[in-house]
Parts: C-alpha cells; sequence; structure tokens
C-alpha cells in the first residue's frame, strides 16, 4: 500500500477526531478519564518476541517461540524481524507519549539477557533493557514487566526439556534475580507469567503455542511429542513453583528497598451457562475452577479447586505442605487477560474415557467464538461479572487488566471503528466494576501495535498503531482507536465516533 495513502487517512482520522463540532453521529461521552480514581492506571502493550525482531542479533538466542513460529505454526510468520521494536523503540516510546499512556507492558526476552538460559548476562540485552525502561520514565510512562511471555530460552527446552524439569524453577528464579537486580530500582510492577493456564493448555495440551507439545487425539496440530493427559499439569505445577520462589526472593532480598509489587498473569474468559439447567450451571462453575480456580485456588487457598483434583486424580501433582506455605498468598496482584464470553454446555460424556487431556476433564462445550476469530462478539457485561467473581470468590485481590482489545484482520484499515467501540464499552464495565467495589488498580490495551500474532502470525491484529509490512521503514501509523485512546486519556471531552453503548447496560442482565 502507498504510503501517502496511510499519510492521508491519518490526517483524515486526525481531522474527524480533534474537530468535536464536526462529528455527525458522535454522541457525548458517558464517562472520562476523571471519572476513574488519579492513581488507576491506564496503558497499553506489547511482549517481545511479537515486537522485537532482532532475533540473532547483539546476542540473543532463539527461544521456544522462535522454534515454535519457524517451524510454520504462526501461520507461516515469524518474530525475526516482527515490527522491529528492537531498533525503533525510541521512535515508539514518542508513539506512546503522543498517545498519553500512562504505562506500559511489555516482556523481558530471557534469551536475550542471559544466552544460555543460565549464567552470564548478556550486555547488550541489558542495555537494551536499561536504555528502554529508562526512555519510559523520562516521560512519565511507568513499566510494567512481564518476565515470561511464552518465550523460555530455547536451550533450557533442548537441556531438560524446559517447564516439564522442575531445574526449570531454579533457572527461572535466577533470570528474575538478575531482572530485579538490574531493573528493580525503576520497575516496580513485576508479572512472572503471561497467561500461566493458557500457557500450560495451548503449550502442552493442545500444542497451539510454544513449545507446541500434544498427543494425539488432543491437538489442535499434528502431535509429534508431548502428553496432553499428564504434561500441563505437570508444568503448571512448576509455573506455580517458580512463581511462588519469585515472590520470596523479591520479598526476602529486594522488596525493602525497592517497593515494588509481583503478580501472575491468567487468561480470563467470562463463563455463562448455556441454559438454565443444573448441569450448565455446574459446568460453568468447573470451567472457572479449571481456568482460574488451577492457579487462584493456590495462590489464595493453598490447593487446586476439589472439581480439578478429583477429575484430574492421579495426573495433577500434589503440594507438600510446605510447598502449598509457600504458594498460598504469593502474589501481591492478579493480571488478567480478557477478551471476550463464553457460553458453556455440560458433557458428561468426556468422563466416560480414562484417558483425558485437561479439556476432558472439564467435561464441557465451548460456545461463543468461531474460528478463525474475526473479531470479539463484544460484552462487557462479561468483564464486569469476571470482576465480581474475582472480589467474591478471591478475596478482592488487586488487579490489572493487562490485555483487553479487539482482533481485527489486517487489511490496512485505519478507520477501526469496531475497536473503538469495543473499548469504550470494556473501559465502561471496568467503571461499574469498581463503583461496585471492585479493586481493579489499572487497565492496558492489547496491543500498542499490530504485532506477531501466534494465531494468524501477521493476519490478524489489535493494534492501536497499524505497521507497514510492506514498507522497509516499518511505519507505523495510528487508527482511529489511538486517536479515541489518547482523547480519553487526555481528558478531553469529546463526542465519540460511535454508536453508543450506555454505561447502564452493562448494569442490566
Ligand atoms: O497476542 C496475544 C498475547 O501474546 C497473549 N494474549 C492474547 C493475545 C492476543 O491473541
Amino acid at each position: 500500500m502507498p504510503k501517502y495513502f496511510f499519510r492521508l487517512l491519518a490526517l483524515a482520522l486526525v481531522l474527524v477526531i480533534g474537530n468535536v463540532g464536526f462529528l455527525a453521529f458522535g454522541v457525548a461521552d458517558e464517562y472520562g478519564r476523571d471519572d476513574f480514581p488519579a492513581e488507576f492506571v491506564f496503558g497499553s502493550g506489547t511482549s517481545a518476541y511479537q515486537v522485537e525482531g532482532a532475533a540473532l542479533e547483539d546476542g540473543r538466542s532463539f527461544s521456544i517461540w522462535d522454534a515454535y513460529a519457524h517451524s510454520g505454526f504462526c501461520d507461516g510468520a515469524n518474530g525475526d524481524i516482527a515490527c522491529d521494536g528492537y531498533h525503533k523503540y525510541k521512535e515508539d516510546i514518542k508513539l506512546m507519549v503522543d498517545t498519553g499512556l500512562e504505562a506500559f507492558r511489555f516482556s523481558i526476552s530471557w534469551s536475550r539477557l542471559i544466552p544460555n538460559g543460565r549464567g552470564s548476562v548478556n550486555e547488550k540485552g541489558l542495555q537494551f533493557y536499561n536504555d528502554f525502561i529508562n526512555r519510559l520514565i523520562a516521560h512519565g510512562i511507568q513499566p510494567h514487566v512481564t518476565l515470561n511471555h511464552i518465550d523460555l530460552p530455547l536451550i533450557l527446552e533442548d537441556e531438560y526439556g524446559g517447564w516439564l524439569s522442575r531445574k526449570s524453577v531454579k533457572d527461572f528464579v535466577a533470570f528474575a534475580d538478575v531482572c530485579f537486580r538490574e531493573f528493580g530500582d525503576r520497575v516496580l510492577h513485576w508479572t512472572t507469567f503471561n497467561e500461566a493456564n493458557l500457557y500450560a493448555l495451548g503449550g502442552y495440551d493442545t500444542g497451539s503455542s510454544p513449545p507446541g507439545r500434544c498427543s494425539s487425539p488432543f491437538g489442535y496440530i499434528n502431535c509429534s511429542r508431548g502428553d496432553s493427559t499428564h504434561e500441563p499439569y505437570l508444568v503448571a505445577h512448576h509455573f506455580l513453583l517458580a512463581h511462588a520462589s519469585t515472590v520470596r526472593l523479591y520479598r526476602e532480598k529486594y522488596k525493602a528497598m525497592q517497593y515494588g509489587s509481583v503478580g501472575i498473569n491468567l487468561l480470563a474468559f467470562w463463563f455463562e451457562p448455556y441454559t438454565n439447567t443444573i448441569q450448565d450451571v455446574k459446568a460453568t462453575q468447573r470451567a472457572n475452577d479449571f481456568y482460574l480456580g488451577w492457579f487462584l485456588n493456590p495462590l489464595v487457598k493453598g490447593d487446586y479447586p476439589e472439581t480439578v483434583k478429583k477429575s484430574a486424580g492421579n495426573r495433577i501433582p500434589t503440594f507438600t505442605k510446605l510447598e502449598s506455605q509457600k504458594i498460598k498468598g504469593s502474589f501481591d496482584f492478579l493480571g488478567i487477560n480478557h477478551y471476550t464470553t463464553l457460553y458453556i454446555k455440560d458433557n458428561p460424556n468426556d468422563l466416560e474415557t480414562d484417558t483425558r487431556d485437561v479439556y476432558a476433564d472439564m467435561a464441557l462445550i465451548y460456545s461463543g467464538i468461531e474460528f478463525p476469530i474475526t473479531e470479539f462478539p463484544v460484552i462487557p457485561i462479561g468483564l464486569e461479572k469476571l470482576l465480581n467473581h474475582l472480589k467474591e470468590e478471591y478475596r478482592n485481590p488487586p488487579i490489572y487488566i493487562h490485555e483487553n482489545g479487539q482482533v481485527q484482520a489486517r487489511n490496512g484499515t485505519l478507520m477501526d471503528t469496531p475497536r473503538v467501540e469495543y473499548l469504550h464499552a470494556y473501559i465502561g464495565a471496568v467503571l461499574s466494576a469498581l463503583r461496585n467495589g471492585s479493586n481493579t488498580k489499572g487497565y492496558f490495551v492489547w496491543s500498542f501495535f499490530d504485532l506477531l500474532e501466534m494465531v494468524g502470525g501477521y493476519n490478524y491484529g489489535y493494534g492501536l498503531y497499524y505497521v507497514d509490512l510492506d514498507d522497509k521503514e516499518l511505519t507505523r501509523y495510528p487508527k482511529l482507536s489511538a486517536h479515541w485512546y489518547a482523547n480519553f486519556l487526555k481528558g478531553n471531552n469529546i463526542n465519540v465516533i460511535i454508536p453508543k453503548v450506555k454505561l447502564k447496560d452493562s448494569f442490566s442482565n
């Protein structure tokens, strides 16, 4: 697509958004930045492999995600160059400033910082993240850092089977130690794992994310190695141990000097029963137990939920008394990634066979999204109910909504009205939840750019900014949603160019 096309479109968007009186079908917005507490943070985010590129530059080594992508699983795409964020970060931070971001969530590539997985630190990697963090802070943008966004160094996968081995716990904690030591004087918000639950399910049950392990008949891919019946439970157990040890390290060695906090992130759908039958209602509870309780029960109550233990039997590891004590209470906040609501139908047939994966252990069927996902259904009440559920069931922990956003085919359009509608509705739902006592502390739009997606490669995007992959400069262009978010964050009292989604709609149901 020619460059001038984007420039003209970008100019048109600026004119439209900036020119309040000119909007034909805008209706006054019903909430603004000022309706949220001043200390509540709004941001956006990315992750290392999805944006950085420079895959083998300046000493970085491959991660399991590089290997997965190079095996053709991300629709044939890979992150060798991605958005070239490694080289363009100064320009990118300028865009964050233009957008008015108060916080930015990103991950540190373990294999860039410690290319051998353990041992010596790569000075160039260290320099990059120091520069990045310093520049964010110089512009008043809080860095929120994820330690592992599905990108374990490949060398550790090859050496001992990665997260399948308990050795991963020690190496992860040592990596976290380096990060706290080097960046913790400036970074106050740390997340150990991104979507720990999906990491276990995608990586080891269905094979639909790195390292792509699964066993027939459970895989979404052709399973060449893995064991979908046992491995997801085993790696989830190791994630929890690694997480708890990392939190302990931070609390004992760094917290008194650095004053930061450490949390974990989970993919969190909201689930609604497909019908009002007792079976579907119970199946919906099971969906929550498997998706959230799998991690949150140990973190809040010290053990896996009874429903999960009952279905998984001896395939789920047990915690020793000491481990359980160590895990219980080992988080300062919970990060959630929420995209949409799914409808749940009971499916007891799944329990009739002894050879089951985690999904069969759940004994349910989902509906609500179809693959390939082209756009998520907009159901903001789902987010509100989810936040309420976390408040009721898990003692109202501090929450950061680390990811929320709308996917669209990446066809070059900057007029992403559906994304604006989506964001407007979901941010409204957050406000409702806050007013109902949720302890939510921040909200991050996923994602800042269109980037490499696990599902769909570069064919789909969530970005506020479009990255022109046909242009060797990889020029970034703000979409309508970037202008909309910027206006919201800057407190400009503008009308929005969207059909009205009234806040009170999200109270109904
Ligand atoms: O891009 C991903 C991200 O890496 C993890 N959460 C879901 C996003 C959208 O698919």
